[in-house]
Order: C-alpha cells, then structure tokens, then sequence
C-alpha cells in the first residue's frame, strides 16, 4: 500500500471506531434506562442517549468504515494505489464529514438535537444539526466521486477490460447512495432547514418521512452491500477457494441499484396520506430487492460446497469440516451470514403488509435492525478489520488475534442473542419501541414486559464488553509486529460463465432506476405536494 492510501484508509477506519465506542456508551446507558435499571443524573435524557446511539452506530460508524473500506479496494484492485484527485476528493470529504459530525454530536450531547436518528418532521432539532448533517451528506459525495474519477481512468487506460469486481460493487453502491441521498439533501435543505430557522412557519410531515425513507431504505442497503462485497470478493479467498460466479454477484448489485430506493413505503405502511395502491406497488418492488439476497445465499453455499468438495469433502454437508474455523477473518464474517438467515426472514415479515400491522413501531423493529446491521454487517466489518488494518500498516495478523477476535465475536453473538432476541419477542408482545422506561401505570401488559426488557439490557451489557474488546484489538492490531498481511481477493473460478458486457452500461441501469423511482414515487409525492400535507409547527425538541 502506498503510504498516502493507508493513512486516508486509516484515518475512516479509526474515526469509524472511535463513533463505536461512543456510540456503544450512549446504546449501554439508554439500554438500562428502559430496562428500569438506572435513573440518569444531569439531567440526561432517554431520547437523547437514543439519538446519540442511533446517530453516531448507524449513520457514522457504518459510513466512515464503508468508505475507507471502499478506497482500500479501489486502491488494491485498480493497480496498487488511488489517483491523487481520488486521494484529494477522499481526504475533503473526511474533512467536510467529520466537521458535520463532530458539530452533530455537541448538538445532540447538548439536548439540542434530540430527533433520533431518523430525525424526520415533526420533531424539530437546531437548525445546526441539519447544517452539520448536509456536511456528512456532501462529504460522503466527494468521497464518491472520487472512487467514480479513479474508476473513469482505469477504464480509459484498459479500454475493452472488464472492471475487477471490487471496484464494479463500490461504483454500484456509491451511485446508489448518491441517488438514495438526493432525497434525504431535498428534505434537509428544502424543508428542515427553512422550518428550524424559522423562516417559515409549517411544514409537510408526510412529505417530510417520505422523502427520508426514499432514502432510509437504501440506506441500509448502503450498509449491507460493503459486507457483500466481502463475502463476495474477500470469504472465498480467505477459506482457499474461488468466487462462484463473477456475473452472478455483478448482477445481484444491479439488482441492489435497481431495487433499493422506490420502496421506502415500506417503512410507512401504517401511515396514513399515503393511497394504497403506493403502498402496494412499493411492496412488490420490496420482494423484487429479497432476490438479490436469496442470490447472495446461493452463491455462498455454491462457494463453500465448490471448494469443499475440491479438498475432499463428502457427503451433503462435508464441505462444512473444511471451512477455516480458527480464522478471525472467516469466522466474523461468517457469523454474520448466519445471522442474516433469520434477520432476512424477519424483514421479509415486516414487508408483508398485514404482518407489518403487528410488527410496527414496537420492538420487534428494533430486534430486526439489530440483527441485520448491528450484527451481521457489523460483524463483517469487524472481520474485514483484522486484516485491513495490518494490511494497510504493514504489520502481521497474529495467531493471538485470531483467538481474541473469535473471542470478540462470540461475545457479540452471545449479547445479541439476549438482546435481539427479547426484542422480537416482547415486539409481538406489543411493547412499543422508542419509549423510556415505563410501566403504564402498571398495566399488566406492560408489567408482563419488563423480565424481556431487563433481558435486553443483560445482552446490552455483554455488548458494551464486545465493543469494549474491539477496541482493545485495534489497539493491538496498530502495535503488531511489522511484516506483511494479504488483501484477500479472490479469483473467480473457471468452471463460471462470462460475464456480460451489458453490466458495465451505467447509463441503461440508471435510467431504469429513473424509471422505477418515477413509477413508484411521482404520484403519491405530487398528491403530497399539492394537498399540502398536514401543515405542522412541530415539536422543538431543545
Ligand atoms: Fe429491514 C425496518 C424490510 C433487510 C435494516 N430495517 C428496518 C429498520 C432498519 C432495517 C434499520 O418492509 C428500521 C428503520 C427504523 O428505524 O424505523 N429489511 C426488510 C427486508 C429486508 C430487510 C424485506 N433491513 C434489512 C437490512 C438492514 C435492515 C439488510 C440493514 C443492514 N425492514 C423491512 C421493513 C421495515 C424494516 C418492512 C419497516 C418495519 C416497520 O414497520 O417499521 C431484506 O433485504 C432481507 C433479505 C435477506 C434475506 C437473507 C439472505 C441470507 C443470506 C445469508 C446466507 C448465509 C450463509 C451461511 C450462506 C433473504 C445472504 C449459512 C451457513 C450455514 C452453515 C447454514
């Protein structure tokens, strides 16, 4: 690695972590307040431990790492090093993303942006906390482009050339982030910005949530898509094996692009203003973005049985005793895919509209989110981290750490057990989500709950160690001895098809994507627009 790349890779990861480990305190503590464990001194509020948990693990842990991750495999498989353009774009938008979150998070310890992390009308924050989230936002552009400009070169020089895949999956997500993020940018300039400094009165709450789950959706599969491209490109590699099939994996990311954005209505199935046939459209678009997963599941057993069965693995589920379980690097990750079984099972229940009625707003939610990206991309990343870091430092990945670091994730298996577990359970009992410690006047429903809720903060409490031990292994990872460690990228196997030419025609993809946000979205958003909306003044929250 040329040493100006490690350092800007460096500079995200440790960002990353460092929003973890505050994240984490803020997730702990808010934890045993709903569990009636601990009453907060101060002054402290439930709803502002919430926002800075939500705000600093969802928004900023996930993009930091998504992006330093990104440029470290843009860097690798296009010839060894970044563009200084590229490298210049990545180091602006650090700088530009950490004022805004920096800013973001004085606010909110301030109780000035007590909003939560969806930070929707009509909850009003200080108009500063909406300038600062534009910086993160903007930031996150130059990243992109940068990664887009480096990509634009490389295909100049290897006209003809079938972009490495690592670089194909980062310039599918960053276009769909880009796109996704438009309608977060119009929300926050158009509406929030204006209405908190009070420049106008009301605002459109409908349109307000819609236009944040037209990108609230993709969001998370911002999230999720960097860990594919680990179980994609990097797993196969890490277990001695080869990819499955290049044109598969390219085509479940254009699936991703294609599908993410116009089903944010799922998220708003129980609200009202919005006319069904929407809704009903966005649901079907929301099974059309189940496929490329239920690909991903295929495509992994396809790897794992292909490269057992090359080593001498018998019988149906042989292959298994063949896969590396003593290493940190596959063992994370691999946790993480299990997870994603009954995670993705979950949010195929919450897409299904009637099922949606029982599930929404209360926990169950939360235990779906929890597994999904607090524990199988969270999982991934740290996996990714073990050997990222001492890739990019020239140092060696220990066989201590891989002990400690199958330690970390145990643990975190462990915590999330407890935690989402109790979650979906006391969700399908009705507990709301969102909500401090409260008996209902001790209604029996409500007293009925609380043995789940002290459960959650049990598994919050092995968590906090879990993040607690990531730290301590980073640290360990930064002092290691000097030497080498791999990028893992796999090669793809030979027995694969050719991957068509067409993947790579960005401009038949995007405007598809136009098309299918048209469908979904112009309608129901103009009715928004000229009905006004419920005009609403809101509740400042400082
Ligand atoms: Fe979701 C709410 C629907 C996936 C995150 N979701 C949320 C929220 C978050 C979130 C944060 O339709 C809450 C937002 C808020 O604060 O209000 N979700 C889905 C659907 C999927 C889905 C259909 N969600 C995710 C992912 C997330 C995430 C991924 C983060 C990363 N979700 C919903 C809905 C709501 C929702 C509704 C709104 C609920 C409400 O009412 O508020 C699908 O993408 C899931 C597809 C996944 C699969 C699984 C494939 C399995 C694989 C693993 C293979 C394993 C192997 C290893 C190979 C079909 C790829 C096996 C080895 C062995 C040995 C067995």
């Amino acid at each position: 690695f040329d040493r100006r790349d490690s350092a800007l890779v460096l500079a995200h990861i440790l960002f990353a972590f460092g929003a973890l480990l505050i994240g984490g305190i803020a997730g702990l503590l808010q934890g045993l307040v709903r569990g009636g464990m601990v009453k907060l001194p101060y002054e402290i509020g439930y709803y502002q431990l919430l926002t800075a948990h939500g705000v600093l693990m969802a928004l900023i842990f996930t993009t930091y790492f998504i992006i330093g991750f990104m440029y470290s495999g843009v860097a690798k498989s296009l010839g060894g090093y970044l563009l200084p353009i590229s490298r210049k774009l990545g180091w602006l938008g650090f700088g530009l993303m950490s004022t805004g979150t920096v800013v973001a998070t004085i606010l909110i310890l301030l109780n000035k942006a007590t909003v939560l992390y969806t930070f929707y009308a009509p909850l009003k924050a200080s108009p500063w906390f909406y300038v600062s989230l534009v910086l993160v936002v903007v930031g996150s552009w130059m990243s992109g482009i940068g990664i887009f400009i480096n990509y634009r070169y490389w295909k100049k020089v290897h006209q003809g050339q079938t972009t490495p895949i690592f670089t194909f999956m980062a310039v599918a997500t960053m276009m769909m982030w880009i796109i996704a993020t438009l309608g977060v940018a119009i929300e926050v300039l158009f509406q929030l910005i204006p209405w908190s400094f009070g420049w106008v009165e009301t605002i459109n709450v409908v349109l307000s949530r819609t236009l944040f789950w037209y990108f609230g959706h993709p969001l998370v599969y911002f999230w999720l898509l960097p860990a594919y491209m680990c179980w994609y490109v990097v797993i196969p590699k890490v277990i001695g094996g080869k990819m499955f099939s290049d044109a598969l994996a390219r085509l479940s990311f254009i699936m991703f692009l294609l599908f993410s954005i116009p089903v944010g209505f799922h998220h708003q199935l129980m609200e009202p203003g919005i006319p069904n046939v929407w809704k009903y459209v966005q649901v079907v678009l929301t099974f059309m973005v189940i496929i490329p997963s239920l690909m991903t599941a295929f495509s992994l057993f396809a790897t794992f049985e292909q490269h057992g069965r090359s080593v001498g693995a018998k019988g149906l589920f042989g292959w298994l005793k063949k896969l590396p379980w003593r290493d940190v690097r596959f063992f994370a990750p691999f946790m993480g895919m299990l997870i994603f079984i009954p995670a993705g099972a979950g949010g195929i229940i919450n897409a299904s509209h009637e099922l949606n009625a029982v599930v929404h707003n209360t926990l169950w939610v939360t235990g779906h989110f929890h597994l999904t990206v607090a524990t199988s991309v969270a999982l991934t990343f740290f996996g990714v981290t073990y050997w990222l870091i001492p890739a990019v430092t020239g140092r060696v990945l220990t066989p201590k750490m891989h002990r400690l670091g199958i330690l970390q994730t145990l643990i975190w298996v462990v915590g999330m057990f407890f935690m989402s577990g109790s979650m979906h359970t006391v969700g399908l009992l009705g507990s709301p989500r969102r909500t401090a410690f409260t008996t209902y006047q001790d209604h029996p429903d409500a007293v009925l709950w609380m043995p789940y809720h002290v459960a959650m903060a049990i598994g919050g409490m092995i968590l906090f160690i879990g993040v607690i031990l990531m730290i301590v292994n980073i640290v360990m990872l930064l002092n290691a001895p000097k030497g080498f460690t791999e990028f893992p990228l796999a090669e793809v196997s030979e027995k694969a098809e050719q991957t068509p030419a067409i993947f790579e025609r960005w401009g038949v993809w995007v405007s598809v994507v136009v098309i299918l946000i048209l469908v979904a979205y112009a309608m129901p958003v103009m009715d928004m627009i000229t009905s006004g909306g419920v005009g609403s003044k809101g509740f400042v929250t400082w």
